[in-house]
């Protein structure tokens, strides 16, 4: 049987989701005009006022939003209540001009957490359920999302944040967790670890809730085979609020986008244009209930494809296909947003050239990040215990910068091939997309 956690909303009319989208999204230009100096501007830059905007008809007249306006009006510029309505911030990893860093009032942390909760309930969750959360707690949003989101459903919660594979295990045989909330990656080495131990046959899984990072439909099957689960996949941003965007349901082939609060459109990246629903392009969102940081037609990067095919799960809000590649060059490596730059900045910083190579790999279901690194001539060594020494100093600064572990190769002068046209910085051999 489907459970719903607002049925009234999730299984709307076409007619009603459109009504409730047109009435929010004239409101929320109003809010955004009136109280963001920064949007004020970008709509005069376009000759529009929200006099312009009197249905979602009227979205593709505003301006786009992108990552740069987020640096750009870093850190308060787009906050649109005051901040002493503000009640938490979440962020991403990353330096300052790439780092975002999303507010919420608690109204917005409620309709997050019911975004959250429809997505639990949705894979089966009810609260007779143990959630096992061990998405990463703090500034990242999973963890805060899901357990949100669970507390919502009434389900019995386990805040575990990531790590600790040990005390994973024992917590989730000890107090019979049914739902797993975690990277798709770390699943997979749960399930690993779990039947290494011989302990497949005391936990109690029955769904797990996987997303942050893209996986593929054998990982997907992989999962669902080492832990003898059914695994759904959860979809979202830090900037248009976390985890719960979108989320799977039983039909398992895409993600409802919950449209009451995220009009998605669809656009070809390069010329902005908006393209007809089954067309892949880049997807952009406008968050029409979020009260502090309400992002309108933010360009997510991501490429999709959004379906409005009748699903059998009952739900009629419009689903998008897994994210089948980015429009930028960011890599999301162990769940953690990775932009080359990022990498080039520290290897600037520490008197290198901008001579590099970075390699990600899956192996055995879990991410590798290598960075491979020209000495300069003036600094080349051919001292072992040297060399080691500067690749030390390398990991520890990228580890800083990055948040996660990168191995440093430390290779002489003139190695890594010049490339004529652009240089080739990144070989992802996941081969996701
Ligand atoms: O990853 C929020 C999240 C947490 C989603 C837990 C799902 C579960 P950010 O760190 O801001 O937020 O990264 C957002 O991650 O633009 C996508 O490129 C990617 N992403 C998120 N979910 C998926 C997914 C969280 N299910 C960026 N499949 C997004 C593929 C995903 N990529």
């Amino acid at each position: 049987m489907e459970h719903y956690y607002q049925p009234e909303i999730e299984c709307a009319s076409r007619e009603q989701i459109i009504a409730l989208q047109n009435e929010r999204l004239v409101k929320q230009v109003r809010h955004v005009y009136d109280n963001v100096e920064y949007y004020r501007k970008k709509m005069e830059e376009k000759g529009v006022t929200p006099d312009d905007i009197k249905s979602i008809d009227d979205l593709h007249k505003l301006p786009f939003l992108t990552k740069d306006d987020l640096r750009d009006a870093y850190p308060y510029g787009l906050v649109a209540v005051p901040l002493s309505d503000c009640v938490r911030i979440q962020s991403t990893s990353g330096t300052t001009g790439r780092r975002v860093v999303a507010f919420y009032t608690q109204h917005d942390i409620d309709l997050w957490d019911e975004c959250c909760a429809r997505a639990i309930m949705a894979v089966g969750g009810t609260k007779d359920d143990v959630v096992h959360v061990c998405y990463g707690y703090g500034l990242f949003t999973g963890g805060p999302g899901l357990n949100g989101g669970s507390h919502k459903v009434g389900s019995l919660t386990l805040p575990m944040s990531s790590g600790n594979t040990d005390r994973q295990i024992q917590f989730m045989t000890d107090l019979g967790s049914t739902i797993l909330c975690c990277t798709p990656s770390y699943a997979a080495y749960l399930g690993e670890s779990i039947n290494e131990r011989g302990l497949k046959d005391q936990i109690k899984l029955k769904a797990g809730i996987f997303g942050a990072e893209a996986w593929t439909e054998e990982m997907r099957r992989d999962i669902e085979k080492s832990l003898g689960i059914k695994a759904y996949d959860i979809y979202g941003l830090t900037e248009i609020s976390g985890p719960g965007v979108s989320f799977e349901c039983s039909e398992q082939t895409g993600m409802h986008i919950n449209e009451d609060h995220f009009i998605a459109e669809i656009i070809d990246p390069n010329t902005g244009e908006v393209l007809p629903e089954g067309e892949k392009g880049e997807l952009v969102f406008t968050s029409i209930t979020k009260e502090a940081f309400p992002l309108l037609r933010y360009r997510t990067r991501d490429i999709c494809v959004l379906t409005r095919k009748k699903c059998s799960c009952g739900r009629t809000h419009v689903k998008m296909s897994k994210p089948m590649g980015r429009s930028d060059d960011m890599l999301i490596v162990k769940g953690v947003n990775v932009f080359p730059s990022q990498i080039e900045t520290v290897l600037l910083n520490k008197g290198y050239a901008a001579n590099y190579q970075i390699m990600v790999d899956r192996v055995n279901n879990s991410d590798t990040l290598e960075v491979q690194v020209e000495m300069t001539p003036e600094m080349f060594s051919d001292s072992v215990t040297e060399v080691a020494a500067k690749e030390k100093e390398l990991v520890n600064a990228l580890k800083a910068m990055l948040g996660i572990y990168a191995k440093v190769k430390l290779v002489a002068p003139k190695t890594i091939t010049r490339s004529e046209g652009k240089a080739v910085r990144i070989i992802d051999n996941r081969h996701l997309y």
